[in-house]
């Protein structure tokens, strides 16, 4: 969050929050610095929003609830596209034959007779477990347009930037299974009126979040291999976590933040 001197990176305000000097000739870090240095962005990563403190410490109203569940059904459905972008700009067959995984978790699939309903499906569940109608949430006209615009700029980005820049801007991830093992910790306790088999979702997640994230991390340490491109990397993880950022903003403005 904005503080008197700068935003939540710390930078000033004159400086765009992805701004960061670069010094060509600082040397490039290891695999394991540098991927500390990815790690250390999960400072500004969305379960520290107000919106999402509010949603998982139990003071979110039924109507904050469902606003967060139809807007970020917009998000989870932009996902297989985001990724369907990533294979179309992808030429390494064996990185296909991974990230395609990503497609079948969001749209679910009947591959010799084996069938799964996908995680979209179990987002609508969670529409339905928290009083939303699907014709409500699938119709989209809950969905923000700043919150839109976010999702719009993250698949946008994905199909114009170099396959590896878009795996890497998946990497928020890194930080995604404690904020799904988060709420699957606190909504029961908190929303006892929300079916609990509505939360399927984020079960699922925490397991496919880190499989993913192995994936891509492995991408991503091998592709940024100068300091120069390390740094590049640090900006497109910035750029997905203010992505985040923007679409609680967003429901924080639309729906307010209970204190
Ligand atoms: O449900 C989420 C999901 O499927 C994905 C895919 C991944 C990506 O490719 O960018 N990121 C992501 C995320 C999901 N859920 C978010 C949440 O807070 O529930 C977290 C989000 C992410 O960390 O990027």
């Amino acid at each position: 969050m904005s503080t008197a001197t700068g935003n939540r990176f710390g930078t000033p305000f004159n400086a765009p929050a992805t701004f960061r000097p670069r010094d060509p000739d600082a040397p490039a870090w290891d695999r394991v610095a540098f991927e500390a240095h990815l790690r250390e962005q999960g400072r500004s990563y969305h379960i520290h929003h107000p919106f999402n403190v509010m949603l998982n410490t139990g003071k979110a109203s039924p109507e904050q609830i469902r606003g967060w569940v139809a807007n970020r059904f917009y998000y989870q459905i932009a996902i297989p596209v985001k990724d369907a972008a990533v294979l179309a700009n992808c030429p390494d067959r064996e990185v296909r034959r991974e990230w395609i995984q990503r497609i079948l978790d969001h749209d679910g699939f009947e591959i010799g007779g084996v069938k799964d309903a996908g995680g979209i499906e179990a987002w609508i569940r969670l529409g339905l477990a928290v009083g939303l109608t699907r014709e409500e949430i699938t119709d989209l006209r809950h969905v923000i347009p700043a919150v839109r615009f976010a999702v719009d700029a993250y698949v946008n980005f994905a199909r114009h930037a170099p396959w590896q820049e878009a795996v890497c801007s998946s990497l928020t991830e890194l930080f995604a299974p404690e904020i799904h093992k988060q709420r699957l910790a606190t909504w029961p306790e908190h929303y006892g009126w929300i079916e609990t088999t509505g939360l399927q979702y984020f079960r699922n997640r925490v397991s496919q979040a880190r499989r993913d994230v192995e994936q891509g991390l492995a991408v991503t340490l091998d592709h940024f291999r100068s300091r120069d491109q390390q740094e590049r990397a640090l900006e497109i993880l910035r750029f997905k976590l203010d992505i985040l950022w923007a679409m609680n903003d967003a429901m924080a403005q639309r729906y307010g933040v209970n204190a």
